[in-house]
């Protein structure tokens, strides 16, 4: 069962396409260097911080948690647009359930292999939507999307989707990734265009 999503920009009084945005059929690569290797027999996926239960998932562990398939538009800060991607995943709120985040966590920060780290509030990853991502159109997530597990978050511009994502870690204070330290939004909503901070 797929769950169309693309709906959402109604929440935020907006067109499908973000103002500022052209649509494209393609689905661009973009990656601050190139892609990373990485090997199934030691690649892990952490969640630490303020939680309850810090958590640790080989790739099989992972692979058997809950997952559920989504349709979504992306949002490329660039100005790129790409409608109805079928995303399957695991739900960050299903995650963070697992863990049990503690009272005090206010802010959540992405890791992944190529040192890419990006920042979001916990208020806007706790929806359903946004997901770690092993599946793309019923195949494996391929490598140059961040394969084999990425963040989506369709509500934002796409870089606070981190690919390759091995951790996510729950902070009681904000702090900066990769591109918020270098003058992007925080809080990334492409219907207000939220480009720059
Ligand atoms: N680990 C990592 N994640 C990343 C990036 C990156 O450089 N490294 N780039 C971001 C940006 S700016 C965008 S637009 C999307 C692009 O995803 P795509 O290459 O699948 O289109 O990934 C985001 N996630
Ligand atoms: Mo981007």
């Amino acid at each position: 069962m797929t769950t169309d999503v693309t709906g959402l920009h109604e929440e935020f009084d907006g067109e499908r396409l973000p103002p500022g945005q052209r649509k494209t059929e393609r689905f661009p690569v973009l990656s601050k260097s190139g892609t990373p290797d990485w090997n199934p027999e030691t690649w892990k996926f952490e969640v630490w911080g303020a939680v309850e239960e810090p958590l640790s998932f080989s790739h099989e562990e992972f692979a058997e948690l809950d997952s559920v398939t989504q349709r979504q538009d992306f949002h490329c800060v660039t100005g790129w647009s790409k409608f109805d991607c079928e995303f399957t995943g695991v739900t960050f709120p299903h995650l963070a359930d697992l863990a049990g985040v503690e009272d005090d966590a206010v802010h959540v920060m992405f890791h992944a292999l190529d040192g890419y780290t990006t920042d979001l509030a916990l208020s806007d990853c706790s929806r359903e939507e946004v997901m770690f991502v092993h599946e793309y159109d019923g195949e494996p997530l391929p490598a140059d999307h961040g394969g084999p597990l990425r963040v989506v978050t369709p509500h934002k511009y796409a870089y606070k989707g981190a690919k390759w994502v091995t951790g996510v870690e729950f902070l009681t204070e904000p702090e900066r990734g990769y591109w918020e330290k270098r003058g992007y939004s925080v809080t990334a909503n492409p219907w207000a265009e939220e480009r720059y901070s």
